[in-house]
């Protein structure tokens, strides 16, 4: 490793403090249980071992943040406030060794978990804090839901929980959230700092575990569900509360097109091909995975997108030059694998896309994939794009709108005319026009059709953590 290589000293010490973790519930952590080992994907070194959640264990954490809500609730929203912002600043004073911990225990680039990842938690800890100070203003006759149990994904690990934990405490909520068995690190680094900054016990309660842990979660006696993750388990989810009067939200894969348009700029478009598919491995769930390219202009774009991919540097994720790192796990490089040579064997050309050593996939894509081909469909979940080409603008939205999910869209065009005409023909819950995966907390995220429903983000989003009124829209303004 040269001097490009992001030092990784201070999270190598605090795993060797922490080699087994137990839960965190009621504010303290429990004596680690039965359980699995965390490793690192890039080079399957283990990194910790992670306790099992136990229905008594998500009994304990329900019942501490059932004991917790009221009083955390009846704070005055500025109240709750400080902790937010507390929280959102401790963040920021160790977001290097935070970036570290998830590129160590996800296999992401380290510029991309310092760049996008741990900055936009903070902004979304920031945002929040602000809804709860308005919360009295902003949305009279509402309260609070009560628990919320939470289950997260491994792609974006301390960002999911962001999403899910700051919204939720911020209206009010208690929570017990579980994150992917993958990536548990930075959820437990975060409860952490949940103690440091003396957030009331029982407000934060973190039960790490597998599939199971989450089934027991939504077995138990919370008064919401927030789920990202498969559409499978999303589908299990449903079908589990349905008749119980839990709230749910689910988002959930997709499969979204990525138009490029004859009058685009193509350089951009390219561009925009890395950041949406070949970003953080294409383990995405808005990854603009389908690409649709005007026929008139794909020979010159699948040149230039060549070109481009023959650049992106495979590598570890800490080395700060690296485009792509680790697939999260040999189970999902597997997944991976399968699909693509599914899609092969179905006649499609794969452009790149070879395995390597451990949990390694270089970039690619698939060539003449028809809406017959199964990687029309199939939610990849690699770095590894479709790529098909159409006449006109009817059949792009045909072609986009051909699919059982509904997540995001993106669309390429130097017409602004052109590009809002798309967007209002493709169902899509968000639609990125010259733009590829722009976040903000702000702005509401989230699905239709089987890629889900609620909103994360924005007022809209507040609204899935309250109950009480729906506001009209013309209560719609900027947010904090
Ligand atoms: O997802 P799971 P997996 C898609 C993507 C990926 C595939 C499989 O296509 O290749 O799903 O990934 C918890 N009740 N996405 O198997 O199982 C689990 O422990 C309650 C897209 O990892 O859905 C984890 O915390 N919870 C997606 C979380 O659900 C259960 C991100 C997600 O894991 C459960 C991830 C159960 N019965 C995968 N079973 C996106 N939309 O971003 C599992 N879990």
């Amino acid at each position: 490793y040269g001097p490009s290589v992001e030092d990784s000293s201070a999270v190598r010490h605090w795993l060797k403090a922490n080699p087994k973790f137990g839960h965190f519930i009621n504010g303290s952590f429990t004596k680690p249980g039965e359980g699995f080992d965390t490793s690192d994907p890039a080079t399957g070194t283990v990194l910790a071992r992670i306790s099992q959640g136990t229905a008594e264990d998500v009994d304990a954490a329900v019942k501490a943040a059932r004991r917790a809500q009221p009083k955390w609730a009846g704070l005055p929203g500025h109240e709750r406030a400080k902790y937010l912002y507390a929280i959102a600043r401790t963040i920021q004073k160790r977001e290097r060794f935070l970036s570290v911990l998830e590129s160590m225990d996800n296999g992401k680039p380290i510029r991309e978990s310092r760049d996008a990842d741990i900055p936009l938690v903070v902004r979304h800890f920031y945002h929040h804090a602000g809804w709860a100070e308005l919360m009295a203003d902003e949305f009279p006759g509402h309260s609070a839901i009560g628990v919320a149990g939470q289950i997260i994904p491994w792609n974006f690990p301390l960002l999911m929980l962001a999403w899910k934990i700051a919204p939720a405490i911020a209206a009010g909520n208690t929570v017990v959230l579980k994150p992917a068995e993958y990536t548990s690190l930075t959820a437990l680094a975060f409860a952490e700092i949940c103690q440091e900054v003396g957030l009331p016990k029982g407000v934060v309660n973190i039960v790490t575990g597998d599939g199971e842990t989450g089934a027991a979660i939504v077995a138990s006696d919370v008064d919401k569900i927030a789920f990202t993750g498969s559409t499978e388990v999303g589908r299990a989810i449903r079908a589990a509360t349905a008749g119980t009067g839990k709230r749910l939200t689910l988002e959930l894969g997709g499969k979204s097109p990525f138009i490029v348009m004859e009058d685009a700029d193509l350089d951009a478009a390219v561009e925009g091909v890395v950041d949406s598919i070949w970003f953080n491995q294409g383990q995405v769930c808005c990854a603009g995975s389908r690409i649709l390219v005007a026929e008139a202009v794909a020979e010159r774009f699948e040149a230039l997108l060549q070109r481009r991919l023959a650049t992106l540097r495979v590598g570890p994720p800490l080395d700060k030059s690296t485009d792509v790192g680790a697939i999260v796990d040999p189970v999902q490089k597997d997944r991976i694998l399968n699909l693509t040579a599914l899609a092969v064997s179905a006649g499609a050309d794969l452009i790149g896309g070879a395995p390597r050593e451990t949990c390694f996939i270089a970039p690619g894509y698939l060539r003449q994939v028809s809406p017959a081909n199964p990687a029309w469909s199939e939610e990849i979940f690699g770095p590894i794009a479709t790529l098909t080409t159409f006449r006109t603008a009817d059949e792009a939205i045909s072609l986009a709108n051909n699919s059982r999910y509904g997540l995001a869209a993106q669309i390429w065009s130097e017409s602004a005319t052109v590009a809002t005409d798309l967007a209002a023909s493709v169902k899509a819950g968000v639609v990125w026009i010259n733009g590829a995966n722009m976040f903000d907390a702000a702005a509401p995220f989230g699905g239709m059709r089987e890629s889900g429903y609620g909103r994360e983000g924005g007022r809209v989003g507040m609204l899935d953590y309250l109950n009480g009124p729906k506001l009209p829209e013309a209560k719609e303004k900027a947010s904090p």
